[in-house]
């Protein structure tokens, strides 16, 4: 029997790393679950980044440079919104013309009663996926971040301040009310192979864990549970996830990533340049899978994939 395989999913390398996995799996075999701490209504429209992030890239439609929003994308709305910039339009948050279609269409659903986790699969299913992308929760959840400008949304963070603000803390707005969405828990447990992407471990894993339940299933299922290292020798490949470590008291380097996943994983996978570190993660309990962790050349998301799978199943390549 084929392997049945959960992703806990952020954005850009969660997308990049299941886009590999699909080339060696079957769809029906996956299940994604996706942090919605970044979701926010902009113009009144519910955007959910790293939803449309993980479906745009497995559907071949991501603007590649970018890691987000649709290839071969339109600005003419976003342009139109210049005219109203000095009285009160929002114009620092892009939402492309095509893009805008998810948003007006997704709200327009939420509206209509139906919760995020239908309407996911409905966005899925139109882009062609065979596999199941779920939210972490159909409650609202907002990631914030204390800040040295104050308090701060995270795409006010992200987006608004270009990530370059000094952190202090990080929170999830409305996570202890909240409660896994529909078929999360019951995924986890029955999967043969759990892989933590490698997304930022403070806001993009960390909303997922905090949703009441998701962590302690994890840690019931960490002997199949794998993580890849979103930091390689010492730093992120995209976004702030290195600062923000360092910033919030961790270590930004493989180690640090162990020490925060330790009571939910058993094998962490990091990369070719951190082979001399590999020791410092064992001694946190963890076993380790060395491998090229880089997606930027084709065939790497294949084959980092594969050697999660390997130790999800107990065989470590080191
Ligand atoms: N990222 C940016 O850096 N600038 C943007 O204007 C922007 C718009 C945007 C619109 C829709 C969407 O799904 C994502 C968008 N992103 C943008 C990316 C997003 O802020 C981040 O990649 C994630 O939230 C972090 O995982």
């Amino acid at each position: 029997m084929p392997p049945v395989i959960v992703a806990i999913a952020g954005g850009v390398g969660a997308a990049r790393f299941l886009r590999g996995l699909l080339e060696i799996v079957d769809a029906g075999n996956v299940t994604a679950i996706v942090n919605t701490g970044d979701d926010t209504v902009f113009h009144g429209l519910h955007v959910s980044p790293d939803i449309d992030t993980v479906v745009y890239t497995t559907a071949a439609a991501i603007d590649a440079d970018r890691g987000w929003g649709l290839a071969g994308e339109t600005w003419t709305a976003m342009e139109s919104l210049q005219r109203y910039a000095d009285h009160g339009a929002l114009t620092w948050f892009n939402l492309g013309d095509r893009d805008l279609a998810t948003h007006l269409w997704r709200t327009g659903r939420l509206r209509d009663g139906a919760s995020l986790s239908e309407v996911t699969d409905q966005l899925r299913h139109a882009w062609g996926l065979g596999f199941r992308v779920l939210p972490m929760t159909d409650d609202p959840v907002a990631t914030m971040l204390n800040t040295a400008t104050g308090k701060l949304g995270f795409q006010e963070y992200f987006v608004g301040h270009h990530h370059d603000v000094a952190v202090s803390g990080v929170h999830f707005e409305g996570v202890l009310s909240s409660r896994p969405a529909p078929g999360v828990i019951e995924a986890i447990m029955s999967a043969d192979a759990i892989v933590v992407c490698p997304s930022n471990p403070l806001v993009s894993i960390g909303p997922v864990l905090a949703v009441p339940g998701i962590r302690e299933a994890l840690v019931a299922r960490r002997d199949v549970c794998v993580a890849v290292s979103p930091i390689v020798d010492g730093a992120a490949l995209k976004g702030p996830a290195d600062r923000m470590l360092r910033e919030l008291g961790h270590e930004s380097s493989v180690a640090g990533v162990a020490r925060l996943y330790a009571p939910f994983i058993s094998t962490l996978v990091i990369d070719e340049a951190d082979r001399m570190r590999a020791d410092e993660v064992r001694a946190v309990g963890l076993k380790v899978a060395i491998t090229d962790t880089i997606m930027s050349k084709p065939g790497v998301g294949a084959s980092l994939a594969r050697v999660v799978l390997q130790a999800a199943s107990g065989k470590v390549p080191v």
